[in-house]
């Protein structure tokens, strides 16, 4: 399943999760012994999509394994392969021959196969985890590096003349939209095509004169219109347009909501009202399903999100799946969505390198372009807790704001900063996002309030003064179950208190905009006997979750939803 709704009714399409041949190559023997053509005997199998590393006796592998399925053409075809996500690197080959590589976990890529012969394919994928200084997550993080083909695969069968994407832009004046419709179509065929291709939405319809579509070549074109009587999207309440666009042979559906986002002096006004955001952090993540996410929990843990009464969740730290953006849209839940540029103990070397910057960059433009139509993603999140005193981090900074900027003038343009009081990118973002765990790593709960009197001048100075400022990130570990009369550190007790103090602190502050508490649920984490990092992880969990990984609420649950449901 990829999405909550049907994108192709034209278009044949088949989703090939199941049952795959699947086996680990630890000593990276597959590329020179030809596994692409040759599949180990040995094999077993693994269901695509999953992570290995829930599985017995790959529970900490981070190497190569290799994964083998088959599809059948009735006749020559033109084939797309739609890959949702596959963690990190991702080597395609299909009958033998490499078609295409793709590095990144929670992007989607697809590959096209023109003119396939009628029969049986053979599908290979060598799928490695491996992640370095360069790669994006880094080789430091503060998360499981799970590994394996972790959303759906998808075949589709496409007409020589093919509907590439459709891009919808709009511009609103009260209860009116201004429509373009921006698509691409492109050929596979040998000769220069002529087709109509037409589009709409409830209460729409476009249609454009004839197009032409030269041989092999990719076409332009923008249909406009005017929708009247529009219903805006809104937190709570959803209204959606879905839209089609069709060459009569070939078509894609996609939907949006029309909404505006913006900020007004310190405020984020949504509709031209003024917004506070409550929410939480919520990697998509759970002990038996590593990110290979399953719809049904999905649906609880917005359920769950609900019920504490949130309007907002961060997607920390990666695109998250489409389902769940989808099932967003469909609550009225906003969603900050970032790239896995995670920081911490990153080193300026890591920020300064052009692999890397290229690849942050790439992640950025493959997560707008997939993600572009959904209303309830706000704030696109550049970076997270890099070291943003410095040089290196500012030219990265800049290179991805640009990216961003050019890509998307319709949301906000926001980051996690943990040097907030020394900072020097604050002037690039729309909105201030700012990590301190006050209570956990340092101090006492009441340093938050000088930190924030040191932010705003440290804002001042660096021409940031007034930009809207969210507490990002904040809270402390409590292990569910355990409690006592005393807020010892890691009891329910210790982390219920340091929540709900910080959050009286910045509720009370007319300069905060709103709340994004560390974290939804606990996670797993690479804590390596071989490294110094994350040793106070007790349980390999970080366990910060104001649930526990199985979704039982700890008592600093009950006492935020109390908090998230009350006036401010
Ligand atoms: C950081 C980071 C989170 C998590 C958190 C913590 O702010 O962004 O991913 O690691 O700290 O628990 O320490």
């Amino acid at each position: 399943m990829i999405r909550t709704f049907q994108q192709h009714k034209l278009r044949p399409t088949r989703i090939l999760d199941g049952l795959w041949d699947f086996v680990t190559d630890p000593d990276n023997k597959g590329v020179s012994e030809g596994w692409a053509s040759h599949f180990p005997a040995n094999s077993k199998k693994s269901v695509v999509p999953s992570c290995w590393n829930n599985e017995l006796g790959t529970y900490d592998y981070i190497g190569g394994a290799w994964y083998r399925t088959y599809f059948d053409t009735l006749q020559e075809a033109n084939i797309r392969l739609v890959f949702e996500g596959i963690l990190h690197h991702a080597d395609v080959y299909v009958d033998g021959q490499h078609i295409g590589y793709h590095f990144g976990g929670f992007t989607q890529f697809s590959l096209i196969l023109p003119h396939l012969t009628a029969g049986q394919h053979e599908l290979v994928i060598r799928v490695d985890n491996t992640v370095d200084w360069q790669t994006l997550p880094t080789d430091i993080a503060d998360w499981h590096s799970y590994g394996g083909i972790i959303r759906s695969v998808e075949l589709q069968e496409l007409p020589d003349v093919y509907i590439d994407s459709m891009k919808i832009d709009y511009q609103l004046k009260d209860d009116n939209a201004d429509i373009q419709l921006h698509i691409q179509v492109s050929s596979l065929s040998q000769e220069d095509c002529q087709i109509e291709v037409s589009a709409g939405t409830e209460g729409l319809s476009l249609a454009a004169d004839q197009v032409i579509v030269a041989a092999g070549q990719t076409t332009s074109l923008t249909l406009n219109g005017s929708l009247a009587y529009i219903k805006r999207w809104d937190v709570g309440q959803p209204a959606l347009y879905t839209f089609t666009v069709t060459t009569g042979e070939d078509d894609l559906i996609d939907r949006t909501g029309f909404r505006t986002v913006e900020v007004q002096g310190s405020d984020i006004l949504l509709n031209g009202k003024k917004l506070y955001l409550q929410g939480v952090n919520r990697h998509e993540e759970h002990p038996e399903w590593g990110f290979a996410f399953p719809p049904k929990l999905m649906l609880k843990d917005l359920d769950i999100l609900t019920d504490m009464g949130c309007n907002i969740v961060r997607g920390s730290h990666y695109p998250q799946s489409q389902f769940w953006i989808d099932l967003l849209d469909e609550h009225g839940m906003l969603l900050w969505s970032e790239i896995p540029m995670w920081g911490c103990f990153m080193s300026v070397e890591t920020l300064a390198s052009p692999i890397f910057r290229e690849r942050g960059v790439h992640m950025l433009g493959e997560m707008i372009s997939r993600d572009y139509h959904h209303p309830s993603i706000i704030f696109w999140g550049a970076h997270n807790e890099i070291d943003t005193r410095t040089q290196e981090a500012l030219e990265l900074t800049k290179a991805f704001v640009s990216k961003i900027r050019s890509m998307d003038a319709s949301r906000l343009v926001t980051y996690a900063t943990m040097q907030p009081t020394e900072d020097i990118v604050l002037s690039y973002f729309d909105v201030i996002g700012i990590n301190k765990y006050y209570g956990w790593y340092e101090g006492s709960v009441d340093g938050f309030s000088t930190m924030l009197q040191d932010y705003f001048v440290n804002a001042e100075k660096h021409g940031a003064a007034g930009k809207p400022v969210i507490m990002s990130e904040f809270g402390a570990a409590g292990i569910f179950g355990d409690a006592g009369w005393e807020p010892r550190l890691f009891s329910e007790d210790y982390q219920a208190d340091v929540v709900t103090r910080a959050l009286k602190i910045f509720r009370d502050d007319p300069r905060i905009v709103g709340t994004l508490i560390w974290h939804f649920a606990d996670i797993r984490v690479d804590v390596r006997s071989d490294r110094p990092y994350f040793r106070d992880r007790a349980r390999s969990f970080n366990n910060k979750g104001l649930l526990s990984e199985y979704r039982k609420p700890k008592l600093a649950y009950r006492l935020v939803k109390e908090i998230y449901r009350s006036e401010r």
